[in-house]
């Protein structure tokens, strides 16, 4: 009697548990802001690097930069908008800051040193869900990472079938 509800309760669990863990392996990045191409310098279009990336909670982002040159300010979008670091939420300057995107919403990031900023030292990055259709300027993309969202998915779909097939198959004598 208590194993005929137990053994599907339990299989559930289980399935529910495996998918979040892939989910969560499979989002887990680390970004180095501007790479390949560029780093966190007066060169990089930014702007134009978030467009080809799409950020989840539990990815980082890792500023890579002489310390002498540049340093690191989180700010508000009101801080972005104007270039100001005066009201900055954190501020980093070791030339390998990594700041962790904990959670959906969007990150402001400048370097303040004068003048810097308005030249184009900027990023605004925009943390999504995982599991959201990554933007169309990466669905257009024809780089390798284009290629991984539709195999994760692919990947998800057979595992999240597999699981519940072996559950199907535990759980009909008992039903
Ligand atoms: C960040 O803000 C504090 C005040 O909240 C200020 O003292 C500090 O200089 C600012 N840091 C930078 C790098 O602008
Ligand atoms: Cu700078």
């Amino acid at each position: 009697m208590v194993t005929r509800v137990l053994v599907p309760v339990v299989a559930v669990a289980a399935a529910l548990v495996a998918v979040v863990a892939v989910m969560e392996a499979a989002a887990a990045a680390t970004y180095t802001v501007g790479a390949p191409d560029g780093l966190w310098d007066m060169q990089t279009d930014y702007a134009q690097w978030v467009k080809t990336r799409t950020f989840h909670p539990g990815d980082k982002i890792m500023f890579t930069y002489s310390a002498e040159l540049h340093d690191v300010v989180e700010v508000t979008k009101v801080g972005y908008d104007a270039c100001s670091s005066a009201n900055n939420i954190s501020a980093f300057r070791t030339g390998n800051d990594v700041v962790a995107l904990t959670a959906v919403g969007t990150r402001y990031f400048l370097c303040g040193l004068t003048g810097h900023c308005d030249s184009g030292m900027k990023i605004r990055v925009d943390v999504v869900a995982a599991g959201a259709a990554p933007g169309p300027a990466a669905a257009g993309s024809s780089s390798s990472a284009a290629a991984a969202p539709s195999a994760r998915a692919g990947s998800y779909a057979g595992i999240a079938a597999a699981l519940l097939m072996q559950r199907a198959v535990i759980a009909r004598p008992l039903w």
